[in-house]
């Protein structure tokens, strides 16, 4: 890996794309959104408490690149990542370095050449509001990791961006936010309610059971190592996040796709070659697909 500052492509310029281009340019990072259309450059207010800050990106279309891609960061909503990849084929190459900054696993999956190293992430900081301003609400922990080795300036980055940290095996905490997403964001979808209200509610809690028990099952089978018992993690999120909109009910609300594919789908894909069902997640894919 180079051992130089790379130059950031960004794609998805939503809250946890605008905040980690934030901090990558405190680092003395570069960073251009890659987006659509002709604007010059994007603007944004980050608001941190009782101080904000204006992030300014330069903007270019992805068809107009005509060099490949040193770093890219993909933050889009994972729907759109296959379409946002398309135009970028040309530029990606095997010394091409991807952060996946995504809710759900395997948005990227076929998507990136050969020898291509990619950097999962696991955040818990939390930012809500629509562009131009995004209030950051939690700056809690963020994990980079999925290699042996962080690229050489990331102990400098973790100067500028707060709890952040490099796990090398990354693959538990993925599972652990991934089955938090599988239960709590299609529940309160469907039912359009905020996270809390899973806690409470007798049928909602027992659902929330059923769905603990079926992924826990699934990920028991491909790693024995797998602790279990996920209900009281999720049940911990959705008391912590109580007041919240999550973000597939946020989607919904909106009349946007939601990330059911690749949260509850990407738990199908994982069961399937073993010769598991998981009805439960099954049908949610079903209904909010
Ligand atoms: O990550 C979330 C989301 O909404 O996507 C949770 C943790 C459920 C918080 O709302």
């Amino acid at each position: 890996m180079k051992d130089t500052l790379p130059h950031w492509y960004l794609i998805g310029t939503g809250n946890i794309g605008v905040l980690s281009a934030h901090y990558l340019q405190q680092a003395g990072h570069s960073v251009t959104a890659l987006r659509p259309g002709d604007h010059a450059i994007l603007q944004r207010e980050l608001v941190f408490g009782e101080q904000s800050c204006r992030l300014t990106l330069p903007v270019m279309d992805a068809n107009r690149l005509v060099r490949p891609l040193d770093a890219l960061l993909v933050a889009c909503k994972t729907p759109f990542t296959r379409d946002a990849l398309l135009p970028l084929q040309p530029w990606l190459h095997q010394d091409t370095l991807v952060v996946r900054l995504q809710n759900g696993m395997g948005a990227l999956d076929g998507l990136l050449p050969d020898g291509c190293t990619l950097i999962e992430t696991v955040t818990t900081s939390a930012v809500k509001g629509r562009p131009p301003r995004h209030q950051v609400v939690a700056e809690n922990d963020t994990w980079w990791g999925g290699l042996p080795q962080p690229p050489d300036w990331f102990p400098a980055l973790q100067q500028h961006w707060p709890d952040l940290h490099w796990q090398a095996d990354l693959r538990h905490r993925q599972w652990q936010k991934l089955v938090v997403n599988a239960v709590i964001n299609p529940l309160t979808a469907l039912h359009d309610v905020d996270n809390g209200v899973l806690v409470n509610d007798t049928a909602l809690l027992a659902q929330a059971g059923a769905l603990c028990r079926e992924a826990d099952a699934l990920l028991s089978r491909l790693d024995p190592h797998w602790p279990g018992d996920s209900l009281p993690n999720v049940l911990a999120v959705a008391r912590t996040t109580a007041g919240n909109t999550s973000s597939m009910r946020a989607d919904r609300q909106r009349g946007n796709r939601t990330e059911i594919d690749a949260i509850n789908g990407y738990l199908l894909r994982l069961a399937e070659p073993l010769g598991m069902d998981l009805p439960h997640h099954r049908q949610l894919v079903r209904t909010l697909s």
